[in-house]
């Protein structure tokens, strides 16, 4: 049966804005207190969306979760109803509103670790999510995630689900982020290769200004639930000197696809042998592995982190063509865009690289591969995936016109105080449901389903001291 490769991105909230969050992350950190479009940046995501389904990819969307969360600030001691909650927070202790607001979710290469049915034991696609203990504003994604995801893929017999790792710094799990699969194809048996920071428990490098948030504990473990062989996956440290600049997951600096390895010369510690073994494992799969590898002379880690050439999305057309999805930040920088040219020459390895403008997201640290989680599928699972989540004409007319409804085109820290932005996000969360089919996934449409409508959503949910997050 014929598989292939599915990209699902995630779409921007309407809360996405700059507010500093991610300590190692150089962008995130460098434009924080930046007035952010949230309307453009959906419409840049989609864009990308749209025009990779255009040219024949499989391209599917994930939904944004419910912010800011009221379910953190109840548990972090504010109180009231939600609209209270968030004018406390926003005087006691905005840092906390604004981790309660953050639009990360739309990172979806950190939702969860996807093993492909060809390599799992009970020929299912199994899911890991991540639990991204690293940092607050992403640690209180997981269990949305796994309620999407559930709702997206819900076929058991096609698709594994595994609880997060436990969120303790022995365990921090960045999911997909830190994962690639080399195969001869899509459907046939891969090597997966997980790529760590720090070992808690082995020792050994660590990087020493920013924090590793994957640990090798945490890449075995998913190995070990996913049911992977041990002669089909390969663990790899990154190299620590590239965490400290700023390279704060692999796909910063690393991306691979089918038989190709696309990584800088300095991304993992001991990178000949990490080679070695890939190439003999593939090789034991029928795969040629060709590593297509950046010289330092060419692009320095410095150009690597601040235009994401690594955080593209290398991709393979219908006709076997290798196309390299970057931002456009990529072509502004004259050392990049030289090198891409040399890409795309006759051996260079790649076909065609496909430029799109991110610049919402980049700003957060976050480029096209930042933005999709990849699933090899074969045609009994493609069927069995929630048909409504496909971006196709119709599917991007709806999401273009809600987002046009639904969101601003201006945010900063100081709006995050304003308790509307909790029921404009809340209706229009409640509306792409509907539109993408998904059920009640979110945590405000399950409670008003228990306790009835409240005149403003959940303001009404802790009268009688009930606790929003009750159950
Ligand atoms: O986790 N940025 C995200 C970017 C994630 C990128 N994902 C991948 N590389 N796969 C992060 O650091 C910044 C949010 C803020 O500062 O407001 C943020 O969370």
């Amino acid at each position: 049966m014929k598989a292939q490769e599915a990209n699902f991105d995630g779409l921007v909230g309407p809360t996405h804005g700059y507010s500093g969050l991610s300590f190692g992350n150089v962008a995130s950190q460098t434009n924080a207190a930046r007035v952010a479009n949230p309307r453009s940046a959906a419409k840049q995501g989609l864009r990308k969306m749209k025009a990779l389904a255009d040219l024949g990819f499989l391209q599917g969307v994930l939904p944004p979760h419910e912010r800011p969360s009221v379910r953190l600030l109840r548990s972090l001691g504010f109180s009231g109803s939600d609209h209270q909650m968030i004018v406390q927070a926003a005087a006691q202790a905005p840092e906390l509103l604004a981790a309660a607001s953050s639009a990360s979710s739309m990172w979806v290469a950190n939702a969860a670790t996807v093993s492909p049915s060809p390599d799992t034991p009970d020929a299912r696609v199994h899911f890991t999510p991540a639990n991204l203990s690293s940092k607050l504003h992403r640690a209180i994604e997981a269990p949305t995630t796994a309620r999407i995801l559930r709702a997206v893929f819900a076929d058991p017999r096609h698709f594994a689900f595994h609880e997060p790792l436990a969120g303790a710094p022995a365990l921090g799990d960045e999911g997909a982020a830190n994962h690639t699969r080399f195969c001869a194809e899509y459907g046939a048996a891969g090597v997966e290769f997980f790529v760590y920071g720090r070992s808690e428990y082995k020792g050994g490098a660590q990087p020493v200004r920013f924090p590793a948030r994957q640990t090798r504990e945490a890449s075995a473990a998913v190995a070990r639930l996913h049911g992977l062989r041990a002669d089909a996956t390969v663990l790899a440290q990154q190299h620590p000197e590239v965490i400290d600049a700023g390279v704060f997951h692999n796909d910063v600096i690393a991306v691979g696809n089918r038989d190709v390895l696309f990584c800088h010369q300095d991304a993992f510690l001991e990178q000949q042998a990490v080679y070695a073994e890939l190439r003999d494992k593939t090789a034991r799969l029928g795969a040629r592995l060709r590593v297509i590898e950046v010289p330092r002379s060419a692009v320095s880690v410095q150009d690597a982190v601040s235009s994401y050439l690594f955080n593209s999305q290398l991709l393979t057309g219908a006709d076997g063509k290798t196309v390299l999805v970057v931002p456009k930040e990529c072509r502004d920088n004259p050392r990049v865009g030289a090198y891409l040219d040399t890409l795309t020459a006759p051996a260079g390895g790649i076909d065609e690289v496909l430029v799109f403008d991110l610049r919402e997201s980049m700003r957060n640290g976050g480029g096209p591969a930042c933005l999709r989680l990849r699933v090899a599928l074969n045609e009994a699972e493609r069927a069995a995936v929630n048909p409504l989540i496909w971006i196709n004409d119709t599917r991007f007319a709806a999401l273009d016109a809600w987002i046009d409804r639904h969101y601003r085109d201006r945010l900063t820290d100081a709006d995050l105080a304003d308790p509307a932005l909790l029921d404009e996000s809340r209706t229009a969360l409640d509306q792409l449901t509907g539109i993408l089919g998904l059920g009640s996934v979110y945590e405000f449409q399950t409670e008003r389903q228990t306790h009835g409508a409240a005149d403003t959503w959940g303001n009404t949910s802790t009268k009688g001291g009930r606790a929003y997050h009750a159950d």
